[in-house]
């Protein structure tokens, strides 16, 4: 039975009892066409679909899987905590656990707040954004997704992209009124709509480093005039790590940006993917201040039945465990950092136009000839090249992100002959697509 037809067979059930067959809209492979594979097991840095074909997986759950899969010290920790509860509605030890390691590597937070999704977090963040300040209006960026929830979802950039739709049916034009929407990178638009609206802005939400554009970094002299108008407004400047939290560097991109500009921090960090390690487990957090606005101490309602989940907190706390091991991050950014060279050279080589940038485990990659600073230049990359790229590579056993405006992970299980054999696919690729 070939690989097509036994998970065309998949699809085709799961299409009659699942919505496009899928529970989450990217997993369609809507944006490269083509039939999902149905994965069976994960071990290390590769994937089994349900015909039996193994791929290099690249995808990683979309950034969790930063030790690879199956890590021995994380499945212990999962399978001790499963036998002890799996969900008791009260807390526990390992909550505070987590969330000291948390804290620990991220010193702009006081406090945190574990909940189950990284669109949770986001809009929990927003919400005690907006009640901390008294102020509705907020920015976001094209191109940046933060989660589904209604407010978040005006011109996300992952998901919504595929269908063309600028913001989501079912959500009400009130819901979005106050929500401005302007071009990553652009400082031009931020000083004008701060010198217009300052003073009613009770945050700035922002991608660091834009992992649903593929990879796009938010420019130093932007990230400085942006931390600037926030402190002069008296705006919050909320930093969404879901993806490049515990991804991009231990002390995650606020650190990098820490680096660049002295005494750089953001008021509130959201997290998800790499800090629960798998599990459903995301996060908020920010300044004692502004954290005691939250029930049960404050007057901001947040709440959830699952939320700091022992089995969760375990599979969390084992991972940032392994990350902050010494050189973790430094070895896991030299391995990123020759895949991409690697697949531009195959690119050079075979006179295809590609760039690509990484930082840490994440990386990214467009076919165009200068790496794009916004949504618009993402979306008018190659769009069909990037689509039958992505299937030659499959058909070779690499698994690379299904849409051109999602990033790529390497985790610590890649080894350099992973790298290798996924450059060599590369290469046949190229020879391939030319003919
Ligand atoms: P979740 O609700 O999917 O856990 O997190 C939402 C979210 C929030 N913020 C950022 C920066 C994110 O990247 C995400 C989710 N990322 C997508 C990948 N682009 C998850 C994959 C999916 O939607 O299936």
């Amino acid at each position: 039975m070939s690989i097509e037809s036994k998970n065309a067979q998949l699809f085709e059930r799961a299409q009659k009892v699942i919505p496009g067959g899928v529970n989450s809209p990217v997993r369609a492979f809507r944006a490269v066409g083509g039939t999902p594979r149905f994965i069976a097991r994960a071990a290390g840095p590769y994937m089994w679909d349900a015909e039996g074909q193994r791929y290099i997986d690249y995808i990683g759950s979309w950034g969790p899987m930063i030790l690879g899969h199956g890590h021995l010290a994380v499945l212990e920790a999962v399978q001790r905590a499963a036998r002890d509860g799996l969900s008791f509605g009260a807390p526990t030890e390992r909550e505070i656990e987590l969330a000291e390691e948390i804290i620990r590597h991220v010193p702009s937070l006081e406090q945190i707040r574990l909940v189950s999704s990284g669109t949770e977090a986001g809009m929990s963040a927003l919400r005690l954004a907006r009640g901390a300040t008294g102020r509705s209006k907020f920015i976001k960026f094209e191109g940046c997704y933060h989660g589904h929830a209604d407010a978040l979802l005006v011109k996300a950039g992952s998901g919504l992209a595929t269908f063309g739709h600028p913001t989501s049916a079912g959500v009400p034009p009130e819901v979005v009124r106050d929500t401005l929407v302007l071009e990553y990178n652009n400082i031009e638009q931020l000083e004008a709509t701060f010198a217009a609206q300052g003073s009613q802005l009770a945050c700035v939400m922002i991608e660091p480093i834009a992992g649903n554009m593929n990879f796009v970094r938010a420019g130093v002299p932007f990230m400085k005039r942006l931390r600037e108008l926030c402190t002069q407004h008296g705006a919050l400047l909320v930093f969404d790590e879901v993806m490049t939290g515990f991804r991009v560097a231990l002390g995650s991109a606020q650190g990098l940006y820490a680096e660049a500009i002295p005494g750089f921090a953001p008021d509130l960090s959201v997290f998800g993917k790499v800090i629960g390690g798998g599990m459903p487990l995301a996060a908020f957090g920010g300044p004692r201040e502004v954290m005691k606005q939250l029930a049960p101490l404050g007057p901001v309602y947040q709440a959830g039945t699952l939320s700091g989940n022992p089995v969760a907190t375990a599979c969390g706390l084992a991972t940032l465990r392994e990350i902050a091991k010494p050189g973790f991050f430094e070895s896991l950014g030299a391995r990123t950092r020759s895949l991409v060279a690697g697949l531009l050279g195959a690119a050079k080589d075979a006179g295809v136009p590609m760039v690509g940038d990484s930082e840490g485990g994440m990386f990214g990659f467009f076919f165009t000839n200068q790496l794009p600073q916004n949504y618009g230049v993402v979306m008018a990359t190659d769009k069909e090249r990037f689509s039958r790229f992505f299937h030659a590579m499959l058909d070779r056993g690499v698994y690379f992100a299904p849409a051109l405006y999602e990033a790529g992970f390497v985790s610590a299980a890649h080894s350099q002959s992973d790298i290798e054999a996924t450059i060599a696919a590369a290469r046949e690729a190229f020879a391939a697509l030319d003919r």
